[in-house]
């Protein structure tokens, strides 16, 4: 069974928890990183040296990254309309979840720590530079339900966590309705829902 280290406030978490939900797999969640277990004990840190979670452990191997363990269960669990196995259509898939984490996830984290400070203390192109990598994502679920094509795939599983906080900062973000109608379609699947429950 797969054990899954991360406390389930961490969207990070919450995307590999979407998946395993998804796939209706059996896995059991342990509280760690913040307030739960220390991610910087020798044990944690020589799974994962980042000391971040999540760490998944499937028997002997032990993965961290959150992305890296999604292609690493969509892949053993022969998922392939979550994670195509022809390449034009995998690559489709590769790039929006290398976007999230290269240039979505920075500005998102701006945004996240900007959202708890008065709107005086932010930096001043937190919104705007949110604005603009969302407007990108909006265009792409313009013209396909999933962000890949036709099907969910872990790139809708990579995104999501991320963009349903970004679309709740306090920013007077512009609106982006196919952003909007796609976290609608994906409030309507349990997993999702389970997977985010948390906070
Ligand atoms: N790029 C890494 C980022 C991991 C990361 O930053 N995790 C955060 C939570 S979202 C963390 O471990 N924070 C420290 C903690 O929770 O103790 C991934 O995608 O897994």
């Amino acid at each position: 069974m797969y054990q899954l280290l991360g406390r389930a406030t961490s969207g990070n978490v919450q995307k590999v928890m979407f998946l395993l939900e998804e796939l209706g797999v059996s896995y059991e969640r342990h509280d760690y990183g913040r307030q739960f277990e220390n991610t910087t004990t020798a044990e944690y840190l020589a799974m994962t040296p980042t000391a971040k979670v999540p760490t998944l452990k499937d028997g002997g191997v032990s993965i961290w990254e959150s992305h890296a363990i999604l292609r690493y269960v969509a892949s053993k669990e022969k998922a392939a309309s979550l994670y195509p196995t022809d390449l034009a259509a995998r690559s489709q898939v590769d790039r929006w979840m290398d976007w999230t984490l290269a240039s979505l996830n920075p500005v998102f984290l701006g945004g996240f720590r900007d959202a708890k400070k008065p709107e005086a203390e932010r930096a001043p192109d937190t919104g705007k530079n949110l604005a603009a990598e969302l407007k990108i994502l909006d265009g792409q679920l313009a013209k396909s339900t999933w962000v890949a094509g036709d099907n969910l795939t872990i790139a809708d599983i990579a995104l999501a966590p991320v963009v349903r906080r970004c679309v709740a900062f306090p920013f007077g973000l512009p609106p982006t309705p196919a952003i909007s109608a796609w976290l609608e379609r994906l409030s309507a699947r349990a997993s999702f829902r389970t997977a985010t429950a948390a906070g």
